[in-house]
C-alpha cells in the first residue's frame, strides 16, 4: 500500500538585515540542510524578528527560531526538530539521516565554543592562547576526518591502512551531523577571515576536503546565508583586539612601541595622506616601532599583506587626542 503523504511543512527561519533574506543562524540552517536532504516537499519562511507578523505570533508566540509548521503541529526546539522529523520521514520514503558511528555526532562540537572565545576576546595578550586552542580543536577534528572508519578498514589486506578519504564526517553521504557542524563552520571561516584574518590551515588536509567537498553539495551551499549577513551579525560580538593600557605610548615620547598580538604580525605605518610603506618599519620579536608622525595610522596585519583587505584593527594616533583610538 502506497505510503500517505505528509501534511504540508513550513520551516520558519530568522530573516536578515532586509528582513527577508536569510539569516546568520546555524541552527536555521541545519533544519533547513535535515529537511533538504530528507527529499520532502516543504516551504521556508524567513521570518524578521525585528517585526513577526501576527500568523507567526499566533504560530509561535515570543519563541526563538528555527521552528516547525507540519501539518497543524507547531514544533520548536532544534534538537527536538531534528528528531521529529528522522522519526517521522523514515525509509522506506524518505533516507535515515542519522550517523552509523557516534564519535560522527560528536566529532568538532567544541570548536564553535573555542571560535567564540577567540572572536570575543579583545586583549591581544589573550590572543595567541585562544588561537592555540581553536587550532588544537580544528586539529582534533582534522584528525577524526582523516582517520578510517570501521567500514573504510579492509582487515584482509596486509598492508598499513592510509588516511581516510571520505567526503563527510560520516562517510561519503551528508548525515544529521554535517547538519549540525557545517553551517556552523561556515561562520567560523566568514568571521574569523573579516575580523581576525585567520584562516583554517592548509596543512589540515581532512579538515579542507572535507569544507570543499560540503561546498559541492547544494543542501549546504544553497542554505547558507551571504557572508556578509554573517560578518553584519558579528559586527558587535567580534571585538577588536585592544592596544594593552601599557604599551600605550605617552605623545611626549619620540617613538612608541606597540606589542603586535602575534609574533609574527608586523606592523606597518603611514603618516596621513602619503602611500603606505611597503617595508616594515623596524621590527623585533613581535614589536613594532613606530616612527612618530603628528598623525599615524598603524596598521596590525600579516607580512606581505599591506595593502589588501586582511588586517587586524586599525589605530589612529593623533597628538591632540593623546595617544590611540581604534578606528572604526
Ligand atoms: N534553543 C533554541 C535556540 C535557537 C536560537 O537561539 N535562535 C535565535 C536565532 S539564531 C533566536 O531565535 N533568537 C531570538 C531572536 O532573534 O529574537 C533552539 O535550539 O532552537
Amino acid at each position: 500500500m502506497a505510503e500517505p503523504e505528509p501534511p504540508p511543512v513550513e520551516l520558519f527561519v530568522k530573516a536578515g538585515s532586509d528582513g527577508a533574506k536569510i539569516g546568520n543562524c546555524p541552527f536555521s540552517q541545519r533544519l533547513f540542510m535535515v529537511l533538504w536532504l530528507k527529499g520532502v516537499t516543504f516551504n521556508v519562511t524567513t521570518v524578521d524578528t525585528r517585526r513577526r507578523t501576527e500568523m507567526v505570533q499566533r504560530l509561535c508566540p515570543g519563541g526563538q527560531l528555527p521552528f516547525l509548521l507540519y501539518g497543524d503541529e507547531v514544533i520548536t526546539d532544534t534538537n527536538k526538530i531534528e528528531e521529529f522529523l528522522e522519526a517521522t520521514l523514515g525509509p522506506p520514503r524518505y533516507p535515515k539521516l542519522a550517523a552509523r558511528n557516534p564519535e560522527s555526532n560528536t566529532a568538532g562540537l567544541d570548536v564553535f565554543a573555542k571560535f567564540s572565545a577567540y572572536i570575543k576576546n579583545s586583549n591581544p595578550a589573550l590572543n595567541t592562547g585562544l588561537e592555540k586552542g581553536l587550532l588544537k580543536a580544528l586539529g582534533a577534528l582534522d584528525t577524526y576526518l582523516q582517520t578510517p572508519l570501521p567500514d573504510e578498514v579492509d582487515e584482509t589486506s596486509a598492508e598499513a591502512e592510509g588516511p581516510s578519504r571520505r567526503l563527510f564526517l560520516d562517510g561519503n553521504e551528508l548525515t544529521l551531523p554535517d547538519c549540525n557542524l557545517l553551517p556552523k563552520l561556515h561562520v567560523l571561516q566568514v568571521v574569523c577571515r573579516k575580523y581576525r584574518g585567520f584562516s583554517v590551515p592548509a596543512e589540515l588536509h581532512g579538515l579542507q576536503r572535507y569544507l570543499a567537498a560540503a561546498a559541492t553539495r547544494e543542501e549546504f551551499a544553497s542554505t547558507c546565508p551571504d557572508p556578509a549577513e554573517i560578518e553584519l551579525a558579528y559586527e558587535l560580538v567580534a571585538k577588536a583586539l585592544k592596544c594593552p593600557a601599557s604599551s600605550t605610548p605617552s605623545t611626549e615620547e619620540s617613538h612608541w612601541v606597540l606589542e603586535a598580538p602575534r609574533p609574527e604580525q608586523a606592523c606597518f605605518y603611514r603618516p596621513f595622506a602619503t602611500k603606505i610603506s611597503t617595508s616594515a618599519p623596524k621590527f623585533q620579536k613581535g614589536v613594532g616601532i613606530f616612527v612618530p608622525s603628528v598623525e599615524i595610522e598603524a596598521i596590525w596585519c600579516l607580512p606581505g599583506e599591506v595593502t589588501g583587505s586582511k588586517f587586524g584593527v586599525l589605530w589612529k594616533r593623533s597628538r591632540s587626542a593623546g595617544g590611540l583610538s581604534q578606528l572604526p
